[in-house]
């Protein structure tokens, strides 16, 4: 696997709580990452010179959290060809509504992968990222395959209550 094969990249340090779902992903199959919290208004020079430096260091894939006009992942994808997953916050006024339309209306021509908004999207994300980069991986798909086994294994376990 290449040094550093996803960045993780958010907004603000306070998309953390949120973020951290896909990093755990990353983690638990054992795929290395670089997380880093930069704005595109607050820092945007700063992003862009770190979406190359990743690139150089072996990314194949960013994930780029942010919330309220959030135009982080479609900046990300403005400078680099590698697959973006986007995945909107929970704002504070609109629930990640905002979030999610400004993610997952990309205009054509630069496409950002779009999640669901908030824990679950950013865990699928970082299964995702798993599921791209086990495409030339063996080992991974296999870890893949068999995390998928895990969780049909504890649906077909559920026992529901006897009414009373
Ligand atoms: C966005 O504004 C960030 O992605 C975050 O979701 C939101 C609020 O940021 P803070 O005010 O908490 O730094 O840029």
């Amino acid at each position: 696997m290449k040094k550093t094969p996803v960045g993780i990249v958010m907004g603000s340090q306070s998309d953390w709580d949120v973020m951290q779902h896909a990093a755990r992903q990353l983690k638990d199959f054992g795929v290395p990452y670089e997380a880093r919290a930069l704005s595109a208004h607050r820092t945007p020079d700063l992003l862009v010179e770190w979406v190359a430096s990743l690139e150089k260091r072996g990314a194949q894939c960013f994930i780029a959290g942010a919330g309220g006009a959030a135009h982080l992942a479609g900046v990300v994808a403005a400078k680099t060809t590698l697959p973006v997953l986007g995945v909107p916050m929970p704002s504070k006024h609109l629930q990640g509504l905002d979030s999610l339309l400004a993610i997952v209306q990309m205009p054509k021509g630069v496409p950002v992968a779009t999640f669901a908004i908030g824990d679950a999207g950013a865990a699928n994300a970082g299964l995702f990222a798993v599921a791209m980069l086990a495409l030339n991986d063996a080992a991974l798909a296999n870890k893949l395959g068999a995390f998928r086994a895990k969780q049909a294994a504890a649906v077909k376990a559920a026992k529901l209550p006897d009414l009373s």
